[in-house]
């Protein structure tokens, strides 16, 4: 069975090959400017990385290897579209089970980990809980071993790649085990070797599904969160930390404790805490009026309407619609679901006539949750966790591409106010 390591190997001497002649061709071409706006306002637009794994277009939304995520990605298994992220091809029948096979061969949680979550405050935020388990599991790390025995630098893919299987495998247990010791639910739930990713995860979670419609969501979800190419606030710091050698551990822990902020995955908690706040204040679907004066009294509070514009997106985010699809196919009469829907009809219109925000459109975060929600799982602090196992796919294909291609340490040059002043 051919591996996703032996396939990633025989790439990366043509993937080596081509950079060098672009280098060489192409090394002195200007691909951006920064303006003082620029600068003071989050690197906004700045073109100064590069990412493969996928880009995001501004009219189109998240595009995977050259794929657009709703033009035949929504019905992929996160396997196939890990494979897709770090090798830019869709794998055959046999890569799938060899994926599965590698995952299922590093699955085990260690005992260590379960005690130190055990041990947090009993309040503590799914989210610092997931960060903190990944991070004590540092301790097992190759690329560190490794590195510290004298490995080549030509080498330095190889064990970033080793610990990036362990940390996917054992992730949807470690995110499903923080489920369970959070919420009071029971024991943490084994690894299933025979389930794929996606259904294992949701199975691991314990919630009931008869109808086996929610481990069909888990096998969009996954996807759809996967990746939005290189510079945005996880997958830049993941990227950054991973520069300077930090190992996958250190690198992915470091970029989910970014996804946990409100402007970037935390969203997705705050996206559904509205929704349900508008279904308790008028008991259930709000009239159009009603819904209008509660955004506008939202946003006249200084809040933003949570789930809506995007730092690139200039569109109804494709992710978003296909979560809509998903739950007009299986949950149309859904109130929460309804309500979602609802909001995507009117809101826009404010915030136009607010006149902030460059982007008046839902992101991937402004649906996903009334679905979850829908299917049982309503404690929606975790939201943000499901998010987190589907985006350490996205950062462990980034930094084993950067790791291959010798990616150098990230060190951009930082001005002073005064040399603004002097200088701009
Ligand atoms: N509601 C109210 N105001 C909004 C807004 C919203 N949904 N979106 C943007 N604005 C405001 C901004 O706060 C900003 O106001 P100030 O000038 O007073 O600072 C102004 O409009 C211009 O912002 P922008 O250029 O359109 O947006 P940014 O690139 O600065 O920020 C954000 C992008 C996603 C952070 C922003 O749209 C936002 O806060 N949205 C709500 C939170 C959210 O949904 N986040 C999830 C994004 C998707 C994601 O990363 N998921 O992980």
């Amino acid at each position: 069975m051919p591996s996703l390591k032996e396939k990633f190997a025989s790439q990366i001497p043509g993937i080596r090959e081509e950079l060098k002649v672009l280098h060489a061709e192409k090394k002195d071409k200007v691909i951006s400017s920064v303006t003082v706006e620029q600068a003071f306002g989050g690197m906004r637009g700045v073109k100064a990385m590069i990412c493969d794994t996928s880009v995001v277009d501004p009219g189109k939304g998240l595009i995977i290897r050259g794929i657009p995520i709703l033009e035949g990605l929504t019905d992929k298994w996160p396997e196939q579209i890990f494979w897709l992220l770090l090798t830019g091809e869709m794998p055959n029948d046999a890569e799938v089970k060899s994926l599965q096979k590698d995952y299922a061969d590093r699955c085990d949680v260690p005992d260590y980990v379960w005690k130190v979550l055990k041990a947090m405050p009993k309040e503590s935020h799914p989210m610092a809980m997931l960060n903190t388990a990944i991070l004590v599991m540092e301790y097992e790390s190759q690329f560190r071993k490794r590195y510290t025995e004298g490995m080549k630098k030509s080498n330095y893919w190889e064990p970033a790649l080793e610990d990036s299987l362990r940390l996917l495998a054992v992730m949807p247990g470690i995110a499903a085990g923080v489920y369970r010791i959070r919420y009071g639910k029971g024991d943490p739930i084994p690894y299933d070797k025979n389930l794929d990713w996606g259904a294992n995860y949701a199975t691991m979670l314990g919630i009931p599904d008869p109808s086996g419609e929610f481990k069909k969501l888990m096998r969009l979800y996954l996807p759809l969160h996967c990746d939005h190419e290189g510079g945005n606030v996880s997958a830049f710091t993941c990227h950054t930390v991973g520069s300077a050698l930090s190992d996958p551990y250190y690198s992915v822990s470091a970029g989910l404790n970014g996804l946990a902020g409100p402007l970037h995955g935390l969203a997705n908690q705050e996206c559904l805490g509205f929704v349900l706040e508008i279904k308790e204040k008028f008991g259930g679907a709000p009239t159009v009026e009603q819904l209008k004066k509660f955004a506008w009294d939202t946003l006249n509070g200084g809040k933003v309407i949570p789930g809506y514009g995007h730092a690139v997106l200039r569109c109804p985010d494709p992710r978003f619609i296909a979560f809509l699809d998903f739950g007009k196919k299986h949950c149309p009469e859904d109130p929460v679901f309804k309500i979602v829907q609802m909001i995507f009809e009117h809101i826009p219109a404010v915030l136009i006539e607010h006149g902030k925000a460059k982007n008046p459109q839902p992101n991937v975060d402004a649906g996903s949750g009334a679905l979850l929600y829908h299917y049982g799982l309503k404690e929606f602090p975790y939201y943000t966790v499901l998010f987190s196992v589907s985006r350490a796919m996205g950062m462990c294909s980034q930094l084993i591409i950067n790791r291959a291609i010798g990616t150098a340490i990230t060190r951009p040059k930082s001005v002073s106010t005064e040399w603004v002043k002097a200088n701009a």
